[in-house]
């Protein structure tokens, strides 16, 4: 079985020196890798990667070679600076100012890019005057790295403002990611940007037109959005908007454009679609076209050929379109589910274009489509090339109950909060819980909401018990979760055991919850660290919809170099009584 040592061997170094505002925080030594000069033995010959074999990687490895447990080692450091700035007065792509955030000054923030089984490396600038941040990197495995894991309260302090703090992991999966901040409701404001790590495909495509980051949009800040969807006379705010790669039209119909993706006739194109949206989730659908995925999440998938797809906030899906249809204009729609348990968008029919080379590119596409009937549900019948089968009489599950509460005066004064196991999780940012175990501490706040997992190399099985009517996105950091099954209203044993699928379920790391329903999934206990399961709805979280897994808590200090992240909380505790919005008002958690 996969060691997470193996992938550690790499990692080394010491923190170094103490942090001042201001100065950039050593963080992490970043392995001087050896330039590619031998090449590695593979599998068996595959030949070249490209559009008519995608299932040949390099150097014989193919898709057929397990990702998580096998991945080739690290050729290359990617390395990648992100700067984020506070903007008061912004003017957003449908023409609307509002204040954002940014990063190197656009929206979305830059693509990080690398190559399987290499090493990113990313330098977070905090220029903020007014916040902390954290940057989690979605679907990132951290396998024995989970202190990179961005997650601030968790697995690291928040980066002070006028700061720098280095990330430094290994990919050991390839496909379509994104990342964004963990700190409050901060992604709202524009702290996000996709991830591509390039390996092999379970089909082939000629042309791979990179990430088409499909996102709700609002104009007003987070933070403010965030006090209203937690009130009793509030409730989630609508979106103004749905946004095709930064790019929308104003529902008026003046200001903003319709983003236009060129495909070139007689083609097969590879698009990567991912919601990073704040409470919608959509179906996406193109007129006249349909969609072969090949990947879900980091995972690839035998391939599947669908008319629309559901995208839950966080998920991604990669899909193969052929332009084999005239030389036009099409519409490409995200439509979401009439009864607003989905998310509402006052924009009624958010769209995009998809435009053949050839085709009058100023034009508006003439064929509407057909409508389509959204639901809230997710994608079903998908299959994981690289296959898991579990055993049934292992089957041994423990309950997460999740509950909105009645409104209930805190701090913040009258508000809904979720709860999991009856409790609305609230991390402390100062105090995060790897500094807990790098101390040797094994008592926490009841807040922290934490299940210890102590064993090695098990599955493990939750049942999450849904007990209101809004469907979530379900969101696990560290590993992908293999889903049973899921259904309307209580699990029952007895009823329900023989609908749980313990053959090569599907795997991926968000899956939707049903509406007052129940959710099954399954992971295995192959990394040490502390976990986040919470909601992908940003309000949802910051309202206490969390807990953590602390998983094999024993090997994390031999695993980790913890010491490493004390100076950024260092330089954190001094900070945070100077911050003019703390005490904070929320979980501290985003996404
Ligand atoms: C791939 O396999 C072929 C045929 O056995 C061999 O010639 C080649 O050296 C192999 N390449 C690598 C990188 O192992
Ligand atoms: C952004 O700028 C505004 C206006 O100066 C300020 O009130 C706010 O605190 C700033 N926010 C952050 C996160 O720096
Ligand atoms: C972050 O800054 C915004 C203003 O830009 C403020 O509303 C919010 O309360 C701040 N959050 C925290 C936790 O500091
Ligand atoms: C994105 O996720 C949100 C939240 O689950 C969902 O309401 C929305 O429909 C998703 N978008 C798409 C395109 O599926
Ligand atoms: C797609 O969007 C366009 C532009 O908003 C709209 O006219 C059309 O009716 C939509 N089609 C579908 C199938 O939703
Ligand atoms: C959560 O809801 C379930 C089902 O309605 C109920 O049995 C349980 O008591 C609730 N827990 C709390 C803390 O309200
Ligand atoms: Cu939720």
């Amino acid at each position: 079985m996969h060691s997470p040592s193996l992938l550690r061997s790499a990692l080394s170094g010491l923190a170094l020196g103490s942090a001042v505002l201001g100065e950039p925080i050593p963080h992490k030594v970043v392995p001087q890798l050896k330039p590619r000069q031998t090449i590695i033995p593979g599998g068996k010959p595959c030949g070249e990667h490209g559009p008519t074999n995608r299932g040949c990687w390099m150097n014989n490895w193919t898709i057929d070679k397990e990702n998580e447990i096998d991945p080739p080692p690290a050729f290359k450091n990617w390395e990648y600076d992100l700067y984020i700035t506070n903007e008061t007065a912004w003017e957003g792509p449908d023409g609307v100012v509002k204040p954002a955030m940014l990063v190197n000054g656009g929206f979305p923030g830059p693509t990080i890019e690398a190559n399987w089984g290499d090493y990113v490396v990313v330098n977070v600038h905090n220029q903020l005057q007014d916040n902390g941040t954290s940057i989690h990197w979605h679907g990132i495995r951290q396998i024995g790295e989970s202190d990179q894991d961005g997650a601030n309260g968790v697995t690291e302090c928040p980066i002070p403002p006028g700061t720098t703090k280095t990330y430094a992991f290994h990919v050991v999966q390839y496909g379509t990611s994104w990342w964004h901040s963990h700190y409050s409701s901060q992604y709202g404001n524009g702290v996000v940007g996709a991830m591509v790590v390039n390996g092999p495909a379970t089909a082939n495509y000629d042309i791979d037109l990179g990430p088409y980051i499909i996102t709700d949009y609002y104009h007003q800040g987070a933070d403010l959005l965030q006090r209203i969807a937690e009130l009793p006379s509030g409730g989630p705010p609508d979106a103004e908007n749905i946004l095709f790669r930064g790019k929308g039209k104003h529902k008026s119909g003046t200001g903003g454009s319709y983003d236009r993706l060129v495909l070139t006739p007689g083609k097969t194109h590879r698009v990567r679609l991912i919601n990073t949206s704040v409470d919608n989730s959509f179906t996406v659908s193109l007129v006249g076209h349909s969609m072969k995925i090949i990947q879900i999440d980091m995972v690839p998938v035998e391939p599947d050929t669908r008319d629309h797809i559901f995208l839950a906030v966080g998920q991604r899906y990669d899909v193969i379109i052929e332009a084999n249809k005239d030389v036009g204009n099409y519409w490409f729609n995200a439509t979401l589910q009439s009864s607003g348990s989905c998310g509402v968008c006052n924009n009624a029919y958010p769209a995009a274009i998809f435009s053949y080379e050839g085709a009058d590119q100023n034009a508006l596409p003439t064929d509407r489509g057909t409508p389509i009937t959204a639901t809230c549900d997710g994608e079903k019948g998908l299959v994981p090339y690289l296959r898991r089968v579990l055993d049934p009489a292992d089957f041994h599950a423990e309950e997460l109950n999740i509950n909105l509460t009645q409104p209930e005066v805190d701090f913040r004064g009258t508000v809904f909060r979720w709860e999991i196991n009856d409790v609305d999780i609230d991390i402390e940012w100062d105090h995060p819980i790897l500094e807990y175990v790098y101390e040797g501490n094994v008592q926490w706040n009841p807040k922290a909401n934490i299940i210890e997992i102590p064993d090695a190399d098990v599955w493990t099985y939750w049942i999450i018990q849904n007990n209101f009517f809004i469907p979530h996105p379900v969101h696990l950091h560290g590993h992908d979760f293999l889903v049973l099954g899921s259904g309307t209203g209580r699990f029952n044993r007895d009823t329900h055991f023989s609908q749980l699928e313990f053959n090569n379920p599907v795997r991926r790391d968000v899956e939707q919850i049903p509406g007052s329903g129940w959710l099954v999934i399954a992971f295995y206990t192959d990394n040490p660290g502390a976990w986040l399961l919470h909601c992908h709805i940003g309000w949802h979280v910051s309202q206490g919809f969390g807990m953590q897994f602390l998983e094999r808590a024993s090997e994390i200090n031999r695993l980790m170099n913890l010491n490493q992240m004390v100076p950024n909380c260092d330089a954190w505790r001094a900070y945070a009584p100077t911050n003019p919005w703390l005490p904070k008002l929320d979980s501290g958690l985003k996404k």
